[in-house]
């Protein structure tokens, strides 16, 4: 017998005879409330039924403002404002969507800025009228309310109050059912969900993981992987993006006073580039203050060791006390992508601080990797040895893990450069014709295009999410002036990143997808069981900020709503921040990782938040180009 039976036994008769008491107390009060009724005049009865009607009509008029403050104060937030402002959004899956016809650019967009670094509890009211009028419009259009449910589901937190939300026998995500029904106007309350996703974050970061690397939001702790404060640093100039003054304020007094490097460990060069210098460099530009700089300075100083290698390779780990440096345990190779994805950083150092070293170290790097052979069609392999300098493990090329940022950075370097240096735009086309000729192929049934992989000769329907920052990077690239037909592959693999979170129950994608060619296929993605992880990445939504801002069709700002809304669904952690799961097949149980990456409010919440904004100019293409951590670092005066 469980321990508990007993009491449960005790508890139950308890509560029947309770409840025989109620009932006999019940019927004794209906008895006396008639007999009032009865003695009441004719007229005092029309009264009173006559109110009491025209209560309920009006209960009903404002049934759905009622009914969303409501479901915002079940999430125990304070503000319910975010709540108030959603739209319906049904995704949509191929084939392909009744599109419903955009307006050109409304006049809504005034309404929809949202102050930067202001206030933004002064917007409300405004937001609250506009809102209403919304509405109204969508009710006459025949949307239905969504249902929103802002907590984990299927998992230990929170449980009753996602499943309330669902009705009986409906299978919220069931791909079968999904059709898109596209917004008509901005919506200032996106901004707003996206600072609220951030403080939520942020409020478990604070509460459990302060000071340290990265927040385990299930088991209320935090994971330590230099010891350096990661997610604070990571997440700095999206507070100061988002306009989130309070919380910056009490980050940069950490930075002021905690953040230290002169410790013994061991950090990861290309991490600890992209998201602690990056990050330093970025809140620098964005704010003017020095202490960022003078942190920045630090930082870089202290992984120049890495660099004290016989090809001038970096080693990929660098111990910041020590000065030391090493590959790792297991090899003396480094990944490509990350010894040519810290360039961006180490040149803007240089430039800040007039001190050449580090520049002449990164670029050294990509006039090295120029030159080597082994490339196929302007494509990389994966792994380069620090003691010969040559590719090592040749034989598979893809645009995912370990490969990834190297084009990425190939386009940034020359963006960032001027547009001067020709040997990184010859390199870049090169690759995109080589991913076109090599790596392009279109899924069965539906003829979705997608960058796979080649193994040995072989080619591999594998695509990781991380290939997902492609049509960012292509629509950047057309943006820029490289060829049009950039711009029409980004759309297309657009396309196919958004079909990956919308084709998966949860409605997120997962880590790996493989794509099926074969005539008859029934489906067009296939996920292994080991590859059904979604670790919170931006890539997917990195490219719909571009796309978006390139293009303006308001349907990349729509896939980007229905993503954050299926982050708050399966992955917001009621006692504060966001977990990484393991299965974004199962929408019933997809089984938290306890982890919130770091680069969740580095990347993908500023992501959501530029994605949703109409203002150019916040943080504007033209003049920032933003590293592959998604720090906004400056594109050089034509001067400099
Ligand atoms: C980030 O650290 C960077 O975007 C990197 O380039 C790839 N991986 C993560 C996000 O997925």
């Amino acid at each position: 017998m469980h321990p508990g039976s007993r009491q449960g036994y005790v508890s139950i008769s308890f509560v029947g005879q309770g409840s025989g008491n109620y009932n006999n107390s019940k019927q004794w009060r209906r008895q006396s409330c008639w007999r009032k009724w009865k003695q009441l005049s004719r007229l005092q009865r029309s009264l009173i039924l006559f109110t009491l009607v025209l209560l309920f009509i009006c209960g009903i008029a404002s049934y759905p403002t009622v009914t969303e403050q409501f479901r915002g104060l079940t999430d125990g937030e304070q503000d319910t404002d975010t709540n108030s402002v959603l739209r319906p959004i049904t995704p949509h899956v191929l084939p392909e969507p009744v599109k419903q016809g955009h307006p050109s650019l409304p006049e809504q967009l005034s309404q929809n800025r949202l102050q930067r670094n202001g206030n933004t509890s002064d917007t409300a009211v405004e937001d609250k009228a506009a809102d209403n009028k919304k509405k109204k419009n969508r009710e006459e259009e025949g949307f239905v309310s969504p249902l929103v449910i802002f907590s984990w589901r299927g998992a230990v937190i929170d449980t009753d109050k996602a499943t309330e939300s669902i009705k009986d026998g409906e299978k919220e995500d069931s791909p079968a059912k999904q059709e898109v029904k596209l917004s008509k106007e901005p919506e200032a309350g996106w901004l707003k969900a996206v600072q609220e996703a951030f403080r939520h974050a942020w409020k478990g970061y604070k509460d459990f993981a302060w000071g340290h690397d990265e927040l385990r939001p299930i088991s209320k702790s935090y994971n330590e992987w230099f010891g350096l404060g990661l997610t604070l640093i990571d997440a700095l100039d999206t507070m100061w993006i988002l306009g989130l003054k309070e919380e910056f304020e009490e980050a940069k007094a950490w930075v002021a006073t905690e953040l230290t490097f002169n410790k013994n460990v061991d950090v990861n060069l290309f991490e600890s580039t992209i998201r602690i210098l990056g990050g330093l460099l970025s809140t620098y530009h964005l704010t003017g203050d020095t202490l960022f700089l003078d942190r920045a300075k630090d930082i870089g100083s202290r992984l120049m060791p890495a660099f004290n290698t016989p090809s001038r390779i970096p080693y990929s780990d660098v111990n910041i006390g020590k000065g030391t440096a090493h590959p790792p345990r297991w090899t003396s190779d480094s990944t490509v992508a990350e010894v040519t994805s810290i360039q961006l950083e180490f040149k803007e150092l240089s430039r800040l601080t007039q001190e050449p070293q580090y520049e002449a170290a990164v670029a050294e790097i990509m006039n090295h990797v120029h030159k080597l052979d082994g490339k196929v069609d302007g494509l990389v392999p994966m792994f380069i040895n620090t003691n010969n300098g040559q590719f090592t493990h040749q034989g598979i090329y893809t645009l995912g893990a370990r490969a990834d940022s190297y084009y990425e950075y190939l386009l940034k370097q020359w963006i960032q450069g001027g547009k001067k240096d020709n040997q990184l735009l010859e390199d870049y086309l090169q690759a995109i014709e080589g991913v076109k000729k090599n790596l392009l192929q279109k899924s069965s049934p539906n003829g979705l295009t997608f960058v796979g992989e080649l193994s040995h000769g072989q080619f591999s329907p594998k695509m990781d999410h991380l290939v997902c920052f492609l049509p960012g990077t292509l629509a950047l690239g057309a943006h820029n002036g490289l060829p049009a037909d950039h711009m029409d592959l980004a759309k297309q693999l657009m396309e196919t990143c958004y079909q990956m979170y919308v084709q998966m129950e949860t409605g997120l994608s997962p880590e790996i997808v493989h794509f099926n060619m074969h005539q008859g296929s029934t489906r067009d993605i296939d996920v292994k069981l080991a590859d059904r992880h979604n670790l919170l990445r931006p890539e997917t939504v990195e490219s719909l900020f571009y796309l978006y801002r390139f293009t303006k069709d308001r349907k990349y700002q729509d896939w980007g709503w229905e993503i954050l809304q299926k982050f708050n669904k399966y992955t917001k952690v009621s006692s504060g921040g966001y977990t990484s799961i393991n299965n974004v097949r199962d929408p019933d149980y997809p089984s938290p990782r306890d982890k919130m990456e770091s680069f969740f409010l580095g990347e993908t919440l500023k992501y959501l938040y530029l994605l949703f904004s109409d203002d150019p100019n916040l943080i504007s293409l033209d003049q920032y180009v933003f590293n592959t951590e998604a720090h906004p670092l400056p594109i050089w005066p034509s001067a400099a």
